[in-house]
């Protein structure tokens, strides 16, 4: 078991919930924590026990964005040499579905950190934001890019341009947030989705996430046939043998996920 600092970690049957734990920063995100999240993450990711993966934070904050203590006194020459925070990046590895359960600020980094999710559920009072440009910088772990694709240039161009937060009800009308529900309700309502998904065939819910993805790098003509590829192969599983001969007796599959 790894001692982790920054983050809790614990399975719930086939789901592995990763908590942000850095409140007194309201879970600043420095580089340590991130660190801990994708490893985590790819334990999670090699585990056969575990078919989906939920982060979530505290009520207060998800995360209120990157540690901007750790990045204040750092040069161009620093950050350009190191990759600073290039690790971010990681969590676009994982190939098991990850959902993020939002409650309080999700700002900056921690809104990125959202987006780099596969399905959002927010809590009534959560506050999603891109507000860098009031630090004189911009979003640099894919703001201006994943929100532009979830809700449409203009509406992403004032967010960003004016640092302006939004609510989990605007959220969740532009689609970026796939539900919004009573704060209480939001951490146990992923999990119980993240079982729901973790109960499927696993290969075909990695084959449905990764073709999902390949949505935002490919031309349709090519993501349509990527998708085709994909679909056939699945035909090489004993998984989709049993998926539809349990239709056709009329009972419940019985998955081996291979
Ligand atoms: N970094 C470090 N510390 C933070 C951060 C942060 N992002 N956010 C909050 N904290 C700390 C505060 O400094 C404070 O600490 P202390 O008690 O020691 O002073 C503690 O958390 C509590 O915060 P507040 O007292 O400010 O709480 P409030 O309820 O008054 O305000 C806010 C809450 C509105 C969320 C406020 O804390 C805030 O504005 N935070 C900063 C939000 C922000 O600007 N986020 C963007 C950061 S930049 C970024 O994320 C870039 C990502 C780039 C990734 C690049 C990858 C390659």
């Amino acid at each position: 078991q790894k001692n982790y600092h920054n983050i809790l970690t614990e399975s719930h049957e086939k789901v592995g919930l990763i908590t942000l734990n850095r409140p007194k920063a309201l879970n600043a995100l420095s580089s340590d924590l991130i660190h801990e999240v994708n490893n985590a993450l790819e334990k999670y990711d090699d585990d056969p026990n575990i078919g989906a993966i939920v982060i979530t934070g505290n009520e207060r904050a998800f995360a209120a964005g990157a540690d901007i203590k750790e990045m204040m006194d750092k040069t161009f020459a620093e950050v350009y040499k190191t990759n600073f925070l290039g690790h971010w990046g990681k969590i676009s590895d994982i190939k098991k579905p990850i959902i993020a359960a939002v409650n309080g600020f999700a700002l900056g980094g921690g809104c990125e950190l959202a987006m780099s999710c596969d399905i959002i559920y927010a809590g009534d009072k959560a506050i999603f934001g891109q507000p860098e440009i009031k630090l004189g910088i911009i979003p640099g772990a894919g703001g201006t890019q994943r929100l532009v694709r979830a809700i449409g240039k203009s509406k992403a161009m004032e967010i960003v341009l004016t640092g302006r937060n939004f609510k989990a009800q605007e959220a969740e009308q532009w689609g970026l947030v796939s539900k919004v529900l009573p704060a209480d309700k939001v951490l146990d309502e992923a999990i119980r989705l993240g079982q729901e998904i973790a109960s499927l065939s696993q290969p075909s819910i990695q084959a449905a996430k990764e073709s999902i993805n390949k949505a935002f790098e490919l031309s349709l003509k090519e993501g349509t046939h990527f998708e085709r590829r994909l679909f056939y192969s699945l035909f090489g599983l004993n998984d989709k043998k049993e998926g539809m001969s349990a239709f056709t007796d009329k009972r419940e599959p019985k998955w081996t996920h291979n």
